[in-house]
C-alpha cells in the first residue's frame, strides 16, 4: 500500500490518474449494474463508483456494509456528482468488516456517542477537534521553545493536595496515602526555586470534582507555565497574550477555512486583551453572581463576557486583582480594594465569557507562606515539603494554568468541553 494517497491529495490532482485509496464506508448505493461506495478518511470523502463492466460482477458489494474499512484500486475521473469527486474503482480489497451494525450515527445521543467514541470520532467535524488540539499545542510548544523556556514533566503522584483539598482522587501507594495531582502547581515553583527561569508542562490534572456542567473534566490537560524574577502579574499576563495570539495565528494561517466550513466559526484575534478589576467585575455582574468568598459564578463570567464583547469588541478579558478568600494560600497578597478588602497579584482568563486560565504572582517568602497557610486556617504540617522549596532561597516567581479543552471548547463554540478531549472522563464515566 506504499502509493495510497488521502482522499484529499484528490484537490491536488489531474483527472485520469491512478489512484489507491483507503478508508470505510460510510453508505452503499446499489443500481443494478453500478454500484456507489461513498469512502471516508481522516482527510474527507469521496465517491467510489463501481461498474459490472470493468469488475464482471458486483455481488460481492452484498459482503460490504457501512463500516468496512476497504483498499480501492482506481482512476481519478472528472464525475458528475456536484458533492463529492469520484474514483472508477478497478480493484477493491476488504481489509475488515464489522461484526456487527454501527450502534451510532450523528443524530445519536450525547451519552451514546460518548460510549461509543471512536466511532463517534469517524465523524470529519468531531476528529478535527482533537487535530486541532494537537496543532494549538504544536505552536504553543514553538512558540515557547523560541522563548527559552523548557518544558518539564512533574510527578502525578503526589502526597497532598495542591488545590483545594476536597477534589483530590486519594489512593494508596503501598503503606502510604497519596493523591492524584491536581495541578504541577507545587513541582513548577520548585523547578523555579532550583534556579530553572521559564519552565511550563502540559499534563494530565486529576479534579474530584462531582459536577456534570459542560466545562468540567476529573481528568484534564493543563498546559503549566511558571516563570522566575517577575516584577507583578502583569509580566503573566503580558506573557499569555503573547502566546495565545502566536498560536492563534498559527491556527488562522493554517486551519481558517476548514474550521469556517466545518464549524462556521471566523477567527478573531484582538490587538490586545482587555483587563477588569474584580472590584469592577462586581458593579457590572450584579449581587447574584458573587459568592460569598468573592469568586463570581458562571452566570457571572458570562454576563462579563458579554459586556466586553459588546463594549471593547473582544472575545478576551483579565478579570485582576481577586480577593484574597477566593485563592488559594500561595498566591501573593496585593493592594487593598476600595472598600479595604485585601487582594492577590492575580488574575483568571475569559474567553468568550469562560475562564480558561488562572494565574498569579506565587507568595516566595517562606515565613509569609507559612502565616497565609494559617490564615487560610490549613496546617503548615500538611504542606512541609512544599514550604521546604522556599526555606533555602527563592526568586520572585509567578506562573498560570491554562485548560486547553477549554480553550478549543470556546475557539470552535462547541456546547460541551467533553467533545474536545479523545476520551472524557467525568464523575460516572470510566469507559472506553
Ligand atoms: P485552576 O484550578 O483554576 O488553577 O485550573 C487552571 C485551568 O485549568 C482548567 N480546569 C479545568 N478544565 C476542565 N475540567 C476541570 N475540572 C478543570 N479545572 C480546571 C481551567 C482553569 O482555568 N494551579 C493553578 C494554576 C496556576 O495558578 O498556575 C490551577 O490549577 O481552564
Amino acid at each position: 500500500l506504499k502509493n495510497r494517497v488521502n482522499i484529499s491529495n484528490l484537490n491536488n490532482m489531474v483527472y485520469e490518474r491512478d489512484v489507491v485509496l483507503s478508508g470505510w464506508i460510510i453508505n452503499i448505493k446499489n443500481i443494478g449494474d453500478i454500484s456507489f461506495i461513498i469512502l471516508r478518511d481522516e482527510t474527507g470523502e469521496v465517491q467510489i463508483t463501481l461498474k459490472k463492466e470493468i469488475l464482471g460482477s458486483l455481488e460481492f458489494i452484498k459482503e460490504l456494509s457501512n463500516g468496512s474499512f476497504i483498499v480501492v484500486y482506481g482512476k481519478y475521473i472528472k464525475g458528475i456528482s456536484k458533492k463529492y469527486k469520484e474514483v472508477l474503482c478497478n480493484e477493491l480489497y476488504l481489509i475488515n468488516e464489522p461484526a456487527a451494525p454501527l450502534p451510532i450515527d450523528e443524530n445519536s445521543h450525547f451519552d451514546k456517542r460518548m460510549d461509543y467514541r471512536w466511532i463517534d470520532l469517524r465523524d470529519p467535524q468531531k476528529s478535527f477537534v482533537i487535530r486541532l488540539i494537537s496543532e494549538f499545542i504544536k505552536y504553543s510548544r514553538e512558540y515557547l521553545y523560541k522563548n527559552n523556556f523548557i518544558e518539564i514533566f512533574s510527578p502525578k503522584i503526589i502526597s497532598s493536595a495542591t488545590e483545594s483539598g476536597s477534589e483530590v482522587f486519594e489512593l494508596k501507594y503501598f503503606d502510604k496515602k497519596a493523591y492524584l495531582a491536581q495541578s504541577p502547581q507545587f513541582y513548577k515553583q520548585m523547578a523555579i526555586c532550583a534556579g530553572f527561569e521559564k519552565v511550563f508542562e502540559i499534563a494530565p490534572a486529576f479534579r474530584a470534582e462531582p459536577s456534570f456542567t459542560s466545562r468540567h473534566l476529573t481528568e484534564f490537560t493543563s498546559f503549566d507555565i511558571e516563570v522566575g524574577y517577575i516584577s507583578s502579574h502583569y509580566d503573566l499576563m503580558a506573557l499569555e497574550e503573547e502566546l495565545i495570539v502566536y498560536s492563534l495565528n498559527r491556527i488562522k494561517e493554517n486551519y481558517e477555512d476548514k474550521i469556517k466550513n466545518l464549524y462556521n466559526v471566523d477567527i478573531e484575534i484582538p490587538k490586545k486583551f482587555e483587563k477588569i478589576k474584580m472590584e469592577d467585575v462586581y458593579e457590572i455582574i450584579g449581587k447574584n453572581n458573587i459568592k460569598d468568598n468573592g469568586d463570581i459564578s458562571s452566570e457571572g463570567e458570562k454576563i462579563l463576557g458579554k459586556y466586553i464583547k459588546d463594549n471593547y469588541k473582544n472575545d478576551f478579558v483579565y478579570i485582576i486583582d481577586w480577593p484574597w478568600t477566593a485563592r488559594p494560600f500561595y498566591h501573593m497578597k496585593g493592594e487593598p480594594m476600595r472598600d479595604g478588602r485585601t487582594t492577590t497579584k492575580s488574575f483568571d482568563l475569559l474567553y468568550k465569557g469562560l475562564e480558561i486560565t488562572t494565574g498569579s504572582q506565587r507568595e516566595h517568602r517562606y515565613s509569609i507562606l507559612v502565616n497565609q497557610i494559617k490564615e487560610k486556617g490549613m496546617n503548615p504540617d500538611n504542606f512541609k515539603s512544599y514550604l521546604e522549596f522556599f526555606k533555602y532561597g527563592s526568586p520572585t516567581m509567578g506562573g498560570f494554568g491554562f485548560g486547553i479543552s477549554r480553550f478549543i471548547k470556546q475557539l470552535l463554540n462547541i456546547e460541551n468541553v467533553k467533545e474536545v478531549v479523545l476520551v472524557p472522563r467525568d464523575p460516572n464515566r470510566l469507559e472506553p
